[in-house]
Protein backbone atom coordinates (compact mmCIF):
# COMPACT_ATOMS: atom_id res chain seq x y z
CA UNK A 1 0.00 0.00 0.00
CA UNK A 2 1.03 3.26 -1.06
CA UNK A 3 2.00 6.38 1.87
CA UNK A 4 0.99 8.46 -0.40
CA UNK A 5 -2.94 10.27 -0.64
CA UNK A 6 -5.19 8.28 -1.72
CA UNK A 7 -7.82 9.19 -4.49
CA UNK A 8 -10.85 7.78 -5.74
CA UNK A 9 -11.75 7.70 -9.44
CA UNK A 10 -14.68 8.90 -11.07
CA UNK A 11 -16.62 5.74 -10.02
CA UNK A 12 -15.51 6.28 -6.21
CA UNK A 13 -13.95 3.54 -6.60
CA UNK A 14 -10.46 3.35 -4.56
CA UNK A 15 -7.24 1.11 -5.54
CA UNK A 16 -5.00 -0.54 -2.61
CA UNK A 17 -1.89 -1.81 -3.69
CA UNK A 18 -0.08 -4.13 -1.03
CA UNK A 19 3.62 -4.45 -2.27
CA UNK A 20 6.80 -5.60 -0.43
CA UNK A 21 6.98 -1.78 1.50
CA UNK A 22 3.68 -2.82 2.70
CA UNK A 23 3.72 -2.40 6.69
CA UNK A 24 1.22 -4.44 7.78
CA UNK A 25 1.10 -6.22 11.17
CA UNK A 26 -1.71 -8.25 13.13
CA UNK A 27 -2.67 -10.49 15.98
CA UNK A 28 -1.10 -14.00 15.81
CA UNK A 29 0.97 -12.54 12.01
CA UNK A 30 3.68 -10.08 11.89
CA UNK A 31 3.74 -10.59 8.29
CA UNK A 32 5.46 -6.93 6.66
CA UNK A 33 4.75 -8.98 3.05
CA UNK A 34 1.54 -9.44 1.57
CA UNK A 35 1.63 -12.85 2.15
CA UNK A 36 -0.95 -15.68 0.88
CA UNK A 37 -3.70 -15.98 3.19
CA UNK A 38 -7.01 -14.63 4.42
CA UNK A 39 -6.87 -11.00 4.62
CA UNK A 40 -9.86 -8.48 6.18
CA UNK A 41 -9.38 -4.63 4.53
CA UNK A 42 -11.46 -2.01 6.90
CA UNK A 43 -12.33 0.90 6.51
CA UNK A 44 -12.87 4.37 8.64
CA UNK A 45 -14.08 7.52 8.23
CA UNK A 46 -13.08 10.44 10.47
CA UNK A 47 -15.58 13.02 8.87
CA UNK A 48 -17.50 12.23 12.07
CA UNK A 49 -20.02 10.42 9.94
CA UNK A 50 -19.82 7.08 11.79
CA UNK A 51 -19.51 5.40 8.28
CA UNK A 52 -17.54 2.36 8.44
CA UNK A 53 -17.18 -0.49 6.28
CA UNK A 54 -14.98 -3.93 6.28
CA UNK A 55 -14.94 -7.11 3.97
CA UNK A 56 -12.23 -10.46 3.57
CA UNK A 57 -10.53 -11.30 0.96
CA UNK A 58 -7.87 -13.21 0.13
CA UNK A 59 -4.49 -13.41 -1.73
CA UNK A 60 -3.35 -16.80 -3.16
CA UNK A 61 -0.47 -17.75 -5.35
CA UNK A 62 -0.77 -17.06 -8.91
CA UNK A 63 -1.20 -20.94 -9.73
CA UNK A 64 -2.81 -22.65 -6.83
CA UNK A 65 -1.63 -26.12 -6.89
CA UNK A 66 -0.45 -29.23 -5.83
CA UNK A 67 3.05 -29.18 -6.70
CA UNK A 68 2.69 -25.58 -5.41
CA UNK A 69 1.44 -25.05 -1.88
CA UNK A 70 1.60 -21.61 -0.39
CA UNK A 71 4.35 -21.04 2.28
CA UNK A 72 3.65 -21.02 6.62
CA UNK A 73 5.94 -20.82 9.18
CA UNK A 74 7.12 -19.57 12.30
CA UNK A 75 8.82 -15.40 12.60
CA UNK A 76 9.82 -15.93 16.75
CA UNK A 77 10.42 -18.65 18.54
CA UNK A 78 9.46 -22.65 17.35
CA UNK A 79 7.01 -24.22 19.89
CA UNK A 80 6.91 -27.31 18.57
CA UNK A 81 4.56 -30.44 17.21
CA UNK A 82 5.70 -33.18 19.07
CA UNK A 83 3.00 -36.20 18.08
CA UNK A 84 0.32 -36.70 15.35
CA UNK A 85 -1.57 -39.84 15.25
CA UNK A 86 -4.37 -40.38 12.60
CA UNK A 87 -4.62 -43.86 10.98
CA UNK A 88 -1.60 -45.72 10.14
CA UNK A 89 0.42 -42.32 11.01
CA UNK A 90 1.81 -42.16 14.26
CA UNK A 91 4.69 -39.03 13.87
CA UNK A 92 6.48 -38.42 16.61
CA UNK A 93 8.82 -35.57 15.98
CA UNK A 94 11.95 -33.90 18.40
CA UNK A 95 10.22 -31.97 21.39
CA UNK A 96 13.32 -29.01 20.92
CA UNK A 97 12.71 -28.88 17.18
CA UNK A 98 13.76 -25.62 15.60
CA UNK A 99 12.41 -25.67 12.55
CA UNK A 100 9.20 -23.59 12.09
CA UNK A 101 7.72 -25.76 9.36
CA UNK A 102 8.85 -29.51 9.15
CA UNK A 103 7.86 -31.59 6.25
CA UNK A 104 6.72 -34.67 7.04
CA UNK A 105 4.69 -35.43 3.08
CA UNK A 106 6.20 -38.88 2.99
CA UNK A 107 3.83 -39.78 6.17
CA UNK A 108 0.91 -40.96 4.93
CA UNK A 109 -2.21 -43.02 5.58
CA UNK A 110 -5.08 -44.71 3.51
CA UNK A 111 -8.81 -42.53 4.71
CA UNK A 112 -11.79 -43.15 2.93
CA UNK A 113 -14.13 -40.89 1.72
CA UNK A 114 -17.01 -40.63 4.02
CA UNK A 115 -15.71 -42.02 6.53
CA UNK A 116 -14.29 -40.18 10.07
CA UNK A 117 -10.79 -40.36 10.86
CA UNK A 118 -10.02 -39.38 14.81
CA UNK A 119 -7.02 -37.40 14.69
CA UNK A 120 -4.52 -37.37 18.23
CA UNK A 121 -2.10 -34.27 18.38
CA UNK A 122 0.30 -32.73 20.83
CA UNK A 123 2.74 -30.68 21.15
CA UNK A 124 4.92 -28.27 23.72
CA UNK A 125 4.38 -25.34 24.67
CA UNK A 126 6.59 -22.37 26.47
CA UNK A 127 5.01 -22.05 29.90
CA UNK A 128 2.57 -23.56 31.83
CA UNK A 129 -0.14 -20.58 31.12
CA UNK A 130 -0.06 -20.89 27.47
CA UNK A 131 -2.36 -22.07 25.84
CA UNK A 132 -1.97 -23.09 21.80
CA UNK A 133 -4.89 -23.87 19.19
CA UNK A 134 -4.03 -26.91 16.86
CA UNK A 135 -5.72 -26.10 13.38
CA UNK A 136 -6.10 -29.14 10.46
CA UNK A 137 -6.29 -28.57 6.86
CA UNK A 138 -6.86 -30.70 4.72
CA UNK A 139 -7.46 -30.34 0.54
CA UNK A 140 -10.13 -32.43 -0.03
CA UNK A 141 -10.55 -31.30 -3.64
CA UNK A 142 -6.45 -31.81 -4.47
CA UNK A 143 -6.98 -27.94 -6.25
CA UNK A 144 -3.60 -26.89 -4.64
CA UNK A 145 -5.44 -24.56 -1.60
CA UNK A 146 -5.83 -25.90 1.58
CA UNK A 147 -7.89 -23.28 3.92
CA UNK A 148 -11.62 -23.69 1.32
CA UNK A 149 -15.12 -23.93 3.41
CA UNK A 150 -15.20 -27.56 4.62
CA UNK A 151 -11.27 -27.82 4.68
CA UNK A 152 -10.65 -26.21 7.72
CA UNK A 153 -10.35 -27.74 11.36
CA UNK A 154 -10.21 -26.26 14.57
CA UNK A 155 -9.28 -29.09 16.46
CA UNK A 156 -8.87 -28.44 20.18
CA UNK A 157 -6.30 -26.17 22.52
CA UNK A 158 -4.07 -27.57 25.19
CA UNK A 159 -3.04 -25.16 27.95
CA UNK A 160 0.35 -25.89 29.42
CA UNK A 161 2.05 -28.67 27.79
CA UNK A 162 5.41 -29.83 28.11
CA UNK A 163 4.69 -31.90 24.75
CA UNK A 164 5.62 -35.26 26.55
CA UNK A 165 2.87 -35.48 29.43
CA UNK A 166 0.80 -37.09 27.38
CA UNK A 167 -1.57 -34.35 27.02
CA UNK A 168 -3.27 -34.36 23.47
CA UNK A 169 -6.27 -32.61 21.32
CA UNK A 170 -8.94 -35.30 19.98
CA UNK A 171 -11.26 -34.39 17.10
CA UNK A 172 -13.13 -36.62 14.81
CA UNK A 173 -12.02 -35.59 10.87
CA UNK A 174 -14.82 -36.24 8.62
CA UNK A 175 -13.51 -36.92 5.25
CA UNK A 176 -15.80 -35.66 2.89
CA UNK A 177 -18.09 -38.17 0.99
CA UNK A 178 -17.11 -35.97 -2.45
CA UNK A 179 -13.26 -35.71 -1.59
CA UNK A 180 -11.29 -36.67 -4.84
CA UNK A 181 -9.15 -39.50 -4.59
CA UNK A 182 -5.66 -39.84 -4.25
CA UNK A 183 -2.63 -38.11 -2.12
CA UNK A 184 -4.21 -35.24 -0.16
CA UNK A 185 -2.16 -32.68 1.34
CA UNK A 186 -2.59 -32.16 5.47
CA UNK A 187 -1.49 -29.21 7.51
CA UNK A 188 -1.06 -29.55 11.08
CA UNK A 189 -0.54 -25.86 12.43
CA UNK A 190 -0.24 -25.16 16.22
CA UNK A 191 -0.24 -21.82 17.45
CA UNK A 192 0.38 -19.47 20.65
CA UNK A 193 -2.56 -18.07 22.71
CA UNK A 194 -2.14 -15.58 25.10
CA UNK A 195 -4.17 -17.69 27.20
CA UNK A 196 -6.87 -20.38 27.49
CA UNK A 197 -9.37 -17.18 27.79
CA UNK A 198 -7.98 -15.41 24.62
CA UNK A 199 -7.40 -18.56 21.83
CA UNK A 200 -6.31 -17.36 18.66
CA UNK A 201 -7.77 -19.62 15.45
CA UNK A 202 -5.59 -19.32 12.45
CA UNK A 203 -8.03 -18.58 9.20
CA UNK A 204 -5.80 -19.84 6.88
CA UNK A 205 -3.02 -22.57 5.71
CA UNK A 206 -0.42 -19.77 4.46
CA UNK A 207 1.62 -16.77 6.34
CA UNK A 208 3.89 -15.90 8.93
CA UNK A 209 2.90 -17.05 12.57
CA UNK A 210 5.06 -16.06 15.32
CA UNK A 211 5.23 -18.66 17.75
CA UNK A 212 4.32 -22.44 17.28
CA UNK A 213 5.21 -25.20 14.45
CA UNK A 214 3.94 -26.33 11.06
CA UNK A 215 3.99 -29.54 9.48
CA UNK A 216 2.91 -31.56 6.64
CA UNK A 217 1.23 -35.28 5.86
CA UNK A 218 -0.49 -36.92 2.86
CA UNK A 219 -3.73 -38.62 3.13
CA UNK A 220 -4.16 -41.46 0.53
CA UNK A 221 -8.00 -40.73 -0.19
CA UNK A 222 -9.84 -43.77 -1.28
CA UNK A 223 -13.63 -43.92 -2.19
CA UNK A 224 -15.50 -47.01 -0.68
CA UNK A 225 -15.87 -50.16 -3.15
CA UNK A 226 -19.81 -49.74 -3.40
CA UNK A 227 -20.49 -48.89 -7.35
CA UNK A 228 -23.51 -48.46 -8.61
CA UNK A 229 -25.22 -49.66 -11.32
CA UNK A 230 -25.04 -46.80 -13.63
CA UNK A 231 -20.79 -47.02 -12.64
CA UNK A 232 -21.37 -43.53 -10.31
CA UNK A 233 -19.42 -43.72 -7.22
CA UNK A 234 -21.45 -44.70 -3.68
CA UNK A 235 -21.52 -41.02 -1.75
CA UNK A 236 -21.02 -38.70 -4.54
CA UNK A 237 -24.79 -36.82 -5.27
CA UNK A 238 -26.09 -35.97 -8.45
CA UNK A 239 -25.96 -32.41 -10.20
CA UNK A 240 -29.66 -31.39 -10.65
CA UNK A 241 -30.93 -28.88 -13.44
CA UNK A 242 -33.51 -25.83 -12.49
CA UNK A 243 -35.42 -24.08 -15.20
CA UNK A 244 -37.36 -20.88 -15.19
CA UNK A 245 -39.01 -18.07 -17.38
CA UNK A 246 -38.48 -14.27 -16.03
CA UNK A 247 -42.12 -13.86 -16.37
CA UNK A 248 -44.90 -16.93 -16.79
CA UNK A 249 -47.27 -14.46 -18.70
CA UNK A 250 -45.72 -12.88 -21.69
CA UNK A 251 -47.53 -10.98 -24.88
CA UNK A 252 -46.49 -12.46 -28.24
CA UNK A 253 -42.93 -11.84 -29.68
CA UNK A 254 -41.73 -10.53 -26.45
CA UNK A 255 -38.32 -11.61 -25.56
CA UNK A 256 -38.23 -12.99 -21.80
CA UNK A 257 -35.37 -14.70 -20.01
CA UNK A 258 -35.26 -18.65 -19.84
CA UNK A 259 -32.58 -19.44 -17.05
CA UNK A 260 -31.10 -22.72 -16.73
CA UNK A 261 -29.33 -23.65 -13.45
CA UNK A 262 -27.30 -26.14 -13.37
CA UNK A 263 -26.08 -27.61 -8.81
CA UNK A 264 -23.61 -29.84 -7.94
CA UNK A 265 -24.10 -30.40 -4.35
CA UNK A 266 -20.28 -32.07 -4.78
CA UNK A 267 -17.00 -31.14 -3.23
CA UNK A 268 -14.93 -31.42 -6.91
CA UNK A 269 -16.35 -29.97 -9.72
CA UNK A 270 -19.07 -31.67 -12.27
CA UNK A 271 -17.66 -31.51 -15.57
CA UNK A 272 -20.18 -32.49 -18.80
CA UNK A 273 -19.06 -35.59 -20.63
CA UNK A 274 -21.89 -34.78 -23.34
CA UNK A 275 -23.40 -31.56 -24.53
CA UNK A 276 -26.63 -30.44 -23.15
CA UNK A 277 -29.18 -29.86 -25.09
CA UNK A 278 -32.28 -27.78 -23.95
CA UNK A 279 -34.70 -27.76 -27.09
CA UNK A 280 -37.36 -25.60 -27.35
CA UNK A 281 -40.78 -26.54 -27.72
CA UNK A 282 -42.51 -25.76 -30.95
CA UNK A 283 -43.43 -21.81 -31.04
CA UNK A 284 -40.55 -20.97 -28.68
CA UNK A 285 -37.69 -18.93 -29.97
CA UNK A 286 -34.39 -17.91 -29.69
CA UNK A 287 -34.27 -13.71 -29.30
CA UNK A 288 -30.44 -12.83 -28.44
CA UNK A 289 -27.47 -14.23 -27.42
CA UNK A 290 -27.22 -16.79 -24.96
CA UNK A 291 -24.46 -16.82 -22.76
CA UNK A 292 -23.30 -18.65 -19.43
CA UNK A 293 -21.61 -18.55 -16.30
CA UNK A 294 -20.03 -22.50 -16.66
CA UNK A 295 -16.41 -22.45 -17.55
CA UNK A 296 -14.55 -25.03 -19.76
CA UNK A 297 -15.35 -27.09 -22.67
CA UNK A 298 -16.34 -25.17 -26.16
CA UNK A 299 -18.94 -23.26 -24.54
CA UNK A 300 -22.00 -22.84 -25.86
CA UNK A 301 -24.05 -23.74 -29.73
CA UNK A 302 -27.03 -21.87 -29.98
CA UNK A 303 -29.49 -21.81 -32.93
CA UNK A 304 -32.90 -20.62 -33.99
CA UNK A 305 -34.50 -23.57 -31.56
CA UNK A 306 -32.13 -24.82 -28.98
CA UNK A 307 -29.31 -23.84 -27.16
CA UNK A 308 -26.68 -26.35 -26.46
CA UNK A 309 -24.18 -26.17 -23.51
CA UNK A 310 -20.77 -27.83 -24.92
CA UNK A 311 -19.39 -31.07 -23.15
CA UNK A 312 -16.34 -30.51 -21.13
CA UNK A 313 -18.03 -27.65 -19.15
CA UNK A 314 -17.66 -27.42 -15.88
CA UNK A 315 -20.24 -27.05 -12.49
CA UNK A 316 -18.18 -25.52 -9.52
CA UNK A 317 -17.95 -27.45 -6.51
CA UNK A 318 -20.98 -27.05 -4.10
CA UNK A 319 -21.95 -24.48 -6.06
CA UNK A 320 -23.79 -23.86 -9.60
CA UNK A 321 -23.49 -21.94 -13.07
CA UNK A 322 -26.47 -20.84 -15.65
CA UNK A 323 -26.87 -20.55 -18.81
CA UNK A 324 -29.29 -17.90 -19.71
CA UNK A 325 -31.02 -16.99 -22.90
CA UNK A 326 -33.79 -14.44 -24.36
CA UNK A 327 -36.68 -16.11 -25.65
CA UNK A 328 -39.83 -15.42 -27.37
CA UNK A 329 -43.03 -16.52 -28.34
CA UNK A 330 -44.21 -17.02 -31.40
CA UNK A 331 -47.39 -18.90 -30.98
CA UNK A 332 -50.15 -18.15 -28.33
CA UNK A 333 -50.97 -20.53 -25.56
CA UNK A 334 -48.82 -22.55 -22.86
CA UNK A 335 -45.43 -23.40 -23.76
CA UNK A 336 -43.58 -26.57 -21.69
CA UNK A 337 -39.83 -26.39 -22.39
CA UNK A 338 -38.51 -29.68 -21.02
CA UNK A 339 -35.07 -30.33 -20.19
CA UNK A 340 -35.61 -34.77 -19.87
CA UNK A 341 -34.51 -36.44 -16.79
CA UNK A 342 -30.63 -38.23 -17.69
CA UNK A 343 -29.89 -35.13 -20.14
CA UNK A 344 -27.33 -33.59 -18.19
CA UNK A 345 -24.52 -35.63 -17.75
CA UNK A 346 -21.55 -35.54 -15.76
CA UNK A 347 -18.64 -37.78 -14.29
CA UNK A 348 -20.39 -37.32 -11.12
CA UNK A 349 -23.69 -38.46 -12.12
CA UNK A 350 -26.72 -37.17 -14.13
CA UNK A 351 -29.86 -35.35 -13.31
CA UNK A 352 -33.05 -38.03 -12.06
CA UNK A 353 -36.05 -35.75 -12.60
CA UNK A 354 -36.82 -33.94 -15.94
CA UNK A 355 -36.86 -29.73 -15.63
CA UNK A 356 -40.01 -27.70 -16.81
CA UNK A 357 -41.21 -24.69 -17.11
CA UNK A 358 -44.10 -22.87 -18.69
CA UNK A 359 -44.61 -19.96 -20.69
CA UNK A 360 -48.36 -18.77 -21.51
CA UNK A 361 -48.02 -16.66 -24.54
CA UNK A 362 -51.29 -14.46 -24.49
CA UNK A 363 -52.51 -13.36 -28.09
CA UNK A 364 -52.88 -9.48 -28.39
CA1 LIG B 1 7.31 -31.36 15.09
CA1 LIG C 1 -8.78 -27.11 -1.56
Amino acid sequence: MTTEELYADAAGRFTFVLDPSTQIFGAGVSAVQPVEGVWRLSAHDFSGNQHHGEGVFRLLPDAPSTAHYCAVGMTEAVEPITRVRLGAIDSVSAVDSTAGYEDFTARSTAVTAGSTCPIALQGRAQFAFQANTYTVFVDWNRNGILDEEGEVYSAGALLGSTGQDGMEVNYPIEVPAGAAQGPTRMCVLKVWSPSSFALYWPGGACGAYRWGQVEDYTLQVTRSEAIFASGFEEGLAAPTVDKRFSAATVPLNTPTGLTITLSNPNATPATLSADLVDAFPSGLVSAANASTTCTGGAGLLQTGSSVTLRAGAAIPASGSCTIDVQVAAVTAGELVDTIPAGSLVTELGSHDADAAATLTAQAP
